[in-house]
Formats: structure tokens, sequence, C-alpha cells
């Protein structure tokens, strides 16, 4: 029987990635939506991995199932690591107008990804994945969302202009997410 797990995000981005991955390492992920859970937890921490536990602590206290809730972000070197935990309260535009004039060489970025896993007794873990890169001088690409249309993967090449395939092979999400399912294989082989 496949292992279920709730995602706990309200990001329609973030949920298509989880399904997809976790679905190919035999997981069923079920949405908030479909869980029957109809909240936005209040993100107060200040990392990553604070903002990922209260996500997935908040859920897992509804749900009473296996939760992943994912906290991730945007750190650009010439900003000095903004916009980090806080991008979602920015965008690409505010982005391109903070970097105007900054040349190629001091836009160097990474996506940051950090999962909060609380098993079915309430036990904690955290599966952390970063993707570096450089901030576009343009937005480019239609696919993935947020900030991919103005992150380069390599020259030219914008996380937004990969295939989802693509993306998840290198994401900072596909990063963490193969960790996980590394962690469940090997803790699951010792059951
Ligand atoms: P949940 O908290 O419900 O999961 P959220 O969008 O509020 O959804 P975060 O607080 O973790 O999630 O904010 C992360 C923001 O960072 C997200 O809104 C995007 O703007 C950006 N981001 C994270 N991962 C990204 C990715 O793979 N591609 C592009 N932008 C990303």
């Amino acid at each position: 029987m496949k292992r279920e797990i709730v995602a706990a995000t309200n990001n329609k981005g973030k949920l298509a990635e989880f399904k997809k991955i976790l679905q190919s390492h035999g997981f069923k992920v079920l949405s908030l939506t479909e869980t029957g859970i109809n909240i936005v937890p209040e993100e107060t921490g200040t990392t990553f991995e604070e903002n990922a536990r209260i996500k997935a602590r908040e859920i897992f206290t509804l749900a009473k199932k296996p939760v992943i809730a994912d906290d991730s972000g945007l750190e650009v070197d010439y900003l000095n690591g903004k916009p980090g935990v806080y991008s979602a309260n920015y965008n690409t535009a505010w982005l391109l107008e903070k970097l105007s004039g900054v040349p190629r060489e001091r836009r160097a970025a990474r996506f940051v990804c950090c999962l909060c896993y609380i098993d079915g007794s309430g036990n904690e873990k955290f599966f952390c994945g970063t993707c570096e890169g450089y901030i576009s001088f343009e937005s480019k690409g239609t696919n993935g969302f947020g900030y991919d249309p103005v992150f380069e993967v390599r020259d030219g090449v914008t996380m937004a202009m990969l295939t989802d395939d693509e993306k998840n092979a290198l994401s900072h999400r596909g990063n963490a997410l193969k960790r996980f399912a590394e962690f469940i294989r090997r803790t699951s082989c010792s059951e």
C-alpha cells in the first residue's frame, strides 16, 4: 500500500512539485484541501527551519497523519541574503529593480528549501536543499512559479524555461525531497 503524506502548503506550485516527486518515490500525497484543512499557518519564525516546523506542527495537529512542510526562498548575495525567509512578500519586479545596473558577476543567488517531516507518531526531522544560480537581467520563461523566471540555472537559461522534470532534477526542493525519500527508504528497510 502507498504511504500517505499530507503536503502542508497552500502554494500550488510547491504542491505540484511535491506530488510529482514524491509519487515517483511511491507516496500518495494529499493536499490540504483533500485533507479538509483550510488554514494558513502564521510564519512567525526567522529561519527556514523554524517556519517549516511551525507549518508542519500546525497541520499535524489537525491531520493526525504524516506531514511534510516546506519553507523556502531566494538568497541574493548582493542583497546580503534577502529576501530569504521573506521571499513570499516580494516578487520578480521588486528583485529586478533592486538589482538594476548590477553586473552579472555580482548577481549570484541561491534557492533554499527546508522541509520538516513529522511522522505518524509526531517525531520530526529536517531535510534541506539548495540550488545555486544568478539573477537574470529580465524575466524569461513561463513554467514554474515565483522567482523561477528571473533565476538563471546556467547562462541565459532560467528555471522557468525548464520542464517540470528538469527543474525537479536540480532544484532546491528536488534535492531536499530526494534526501527525504532516501531517509524513508533507509528507515523502512530497518523497520
Ligand atoms: P506555503 O507557506 O503555504 O508553503 P508560501 O508561498 O507562502 O506557501 P514560503 O513562505 O515558503 O511559501 O515562501 C516561499 C516563497 O519563495 C514563494 O512564495 C516563492 O516566491 C519563492 N520560492 C520558493 N521556492 C521557489 C521555487 O521553486 N521557484 C520560485 N520561487 C520559489
